[in-house]
């Protein structure tokens, strides 16, 4: 057995089922080796983003690693943005990345370059196995590291020879870390700032946002009076009807100073303490309010669930959660802006549904129209790198086939990632993909023309009906409310991808 196939025994023999691939010469063993391994199904990714950004998309929904195959150091920059993206998700995800032959590095051939500087911009374990024989073993290891709470990216760099050489061993799972227990006296003393009568707001994060997390959360409210927010981009957050309702902390830092004015107690549980995205001038960047006590009552390595469990036991010990009513939303009889398109995937959105959002300045009126939806799971932009939604749908679909899978897409992120359509159609994923398109990047809008020229995407306009179609993905353009709402519910009735273009004006 060689360096490759004992890897890939040790990646299905871990319970690594999905391997997101764009490979190259110096991973042709591993390629190879998938015909012996028939429990990893590798899927074809035309460009290393997509393959990154859709194993972040599998990891989210499964809590377990899928591996991204990856050719030498421009193959990993080329997948850095997603792999930035699945590090702010703790995203629990393994990458392969091929290297050369350790003799041929020497000679400075055209793809050398320093991988392991490029590897550990995202990745909280590195290694480079030097012998077959060592391959098995540390993928074990890889993987055991994308387990640990609250999940990572584990990187394995693989040369050549390593992965060509006989001698290679598949190793068993190695033992991961489980979520550390919170200590009683933190509890208790949540619960006292909970019951010290002050204004409260419980900041909810990570594993928080599941369904447990959102109960135990939304019985301390009910008790407690406390407020309940959460990230303002989580990684995956369980809404909808039968669900505890949370808001989400406003991405703008003067909307969100406004949600936080007069706390004096933020509880975190899984959340880090707030800050704004950027830095303004004369502004603090810290959005925990002055006068504000920060209480850490579980962090993205503990058991978040369960800490706000016990807190909720201590402190509301018979209250029960409030859980959202459901909301049956009305197809609006007026033109199609990214308002009415809300509302219309607020109307048709299925039970089940994962709904990856990367809809930008059109997805402001989103939150609110699904909030009353069946059940389904939203999956954000957590470290704001564009080029991650059709991706990460990629990913979520391929995960859980059967649910419907929606990729609501901004046109100028579409274009980053687009390739992923391609993915979309050859594995028939059950994706439905709405394109945003306003022919612009909205973003700060000060200037002149020259200005405004990097702003604008209408010249050329960009024909997303016949992107889709090339690749092998089914689509129309949408541009009224009517034929939006027809098209969305043709996309759902039939299996397979699609995507809409749905022409709205920019929201200013
Ligand atoms: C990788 C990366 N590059 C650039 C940016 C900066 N950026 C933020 S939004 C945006 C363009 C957004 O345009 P579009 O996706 O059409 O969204 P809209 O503004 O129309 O809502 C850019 C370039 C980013 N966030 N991430
Ligand atoms: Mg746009």
């Amino acid at each position: 057995m060689n360096g490759a196939q004992a890897l890939l025994r040790t990646l299905a023999g871990s319970g690594v089922n999905v391997c997101f691939a764009n490979p190259g010469t110096s991973e042709m063993h591993f390629v190879a080796a998938l015909d012996t391994v028939p429990e990893l199904r590798g899927v074809l990714c035309l460009f290393e983003g997509v393959a990154t950004g859709a194993a972040d998309g599998y990891g989210r929904m499964t809590a377990s690693p899928a591996a991204a195959l990856l050719h030498l150091g421009p193959g990993l920059a080329n997948g850095l943005a997603n792999l930035h993206n699945a590090r702010r998700a703790s995203t629990p995800l393994v990458t392969v990345v091929g290297d050369h032959a350790s003799y041929h590095k020497r000679f400075d051939a055209p793809l050398e370059s320093d991988i392991d500087a490029l590897a550990g911009t995202v990745s909280r374990w590195v290694r480079r196995p030097s012998r077959a024989a060592d391959v098995g073993a540390d993928a074990a290891a890889a993987i055991a590291a994308a387990k640990t709470p609250p999940g990572q990216v584990a990187t394995l760099i693989l040369p050549a020879d390593a992965s060509w050489s006989e001698g290679g061993q598949p190793a068993p799972p190695a033992a991961v870390r489980l979520p550390s227990p919170v200590a009683g006296e933190t509890v208790g003393s949540a619960a006292v700032a909970l019951r010290s009568g002050e204004p409260c707001v419980i900041l909810l994060g990570g594993t928080a946002l599941r369904r447990p997390g959102l109960e135990a959360a939304s019985r301390l409210a009910v008790a407690s009076g406390a407020r309940l927010l959460c990230e303002t981009f989580p990684a995956r957050h369980e809404r909808g009807a039968g669900i505890p309702a949370v808001d989400r902390l406003a991405y703008l830092a003067e909307f969100a100073a406004t949600q936080l004015a007069g706390t004096r107690h933020l509880i975190l549980a899984g959340a880090r303490a707030p800050v704004s995205f950027f830095a303004y001038p004369g502004l603090p960047s810290s959005l925990v309010p002055a006068g504000c006590e920060l209480h850490v009552l579980a962090e993205g390595t503990d058991d978040v669930p369960g800490a706000l469990a016990a807190l909720a036991d201590l402190a509301a010990p018979d209250a029960k959660p409030a859980a959202q009513q459901p909301v049956s939303q009305a197809i609006p009889d007026a033109e199609l802006t990214a308002e009415t398109a809300a509302l219309v995937v607020g109307a048709l959105l299925p039970e089940g549904a994962i709904v990856c959002d990367e809809a930008n300045t059109s997805g402001l009126w989103l939150p609110a129209s699904t909030a009353g939806a069946p059940p389904h799971d939203w999956l954000t932009l957590t470290g704001g790198a564009i080029g991650q939604c059709l991706p990460l749908a990629t990913g979520a679909a391929v995960a859980c086939p059967g649910r419907s899978v929606f990729a609501l897409e901004a046109d100028g992120s579409a274009m980053y990632t687009i390739s992923a359509l391609w993915t979309h159609a050859r594995e028939q994923l059950d994706i439905t993909t709405i394109i945003f398109s306003n022919r612009s990047r909205v973003g700060a809008t000060r200037g002149g023309d020259a200005a405004r020229s990097l702003l604008d995407l209408s010249r050329p306009g960009i024909d997303f009906t016949a992107l889709a179609t090339g690749m092998g993905v089914p689509a129309s353009r949408a541009v009224t409310t009517a034929e939006f709402a027809a098209q969305l519910r043709h996309a759902l009735a039939e299996h397979g991808p699609h995507l809409i273009e749905a022409a709205v004006p920019p929201p200013w």
